[in-house]
């Protein structure tokens, strides 16, 4: 059985490089972390205000992987936590506040992450 844990992020302004971009129709969109990749799939998402992030860690080989928002300009107007998605879990976080939301797992670098919230 899965555990589903919440989820705060931080709008920040990215400095890195992503690649693809994927917009969402559903009000839930999975960004998954497959077996051995050290990647969220996919890494960029476009959602519409409102709509939800289902983070999903379908890794075995790692025990878990830690991500959080990375901070930036605007980081006083929301909070920053560190999540812990160990194998088999699943994390969900609904955003209402349109903008640039950027994470990145502190365990594996370069495994980061944005959503754009329009
Ligand atoms: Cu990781």
């Amino acid at each position: 059985m899965k555990k589903v844990i919440s989820v705060g992020l931080s709008a920040i302004v990215c400095l890195m490089m992503f690649t693809g971009a994927v917009v969402a129709d559903d009000s839930v969109t999975i960004v998954d972390i497959k077996s051995g990749t050290n990647r969220f799939s996919p890494e960029i998402v476009s959602i519409v205000k409102g709509g939800t992030i289902r983070w999903e860690n379908n890794d075995p080989q790692q025990p878990s992987h830690d991500f959080t928002s990375i901070p930036g300009p605007n980081r006083e107007s929301k909070e920053l936590k560190v999540i812990e998605l160990r194998t088999g879990e699943i994390a969900e976080h609904t955003f209402n506040i349109p903008g640039v939301y950027d994470y990145f797992c502190y365990i594996h670098k370069g495994m980061v992450g944005r959503i754009i919230v329009e």
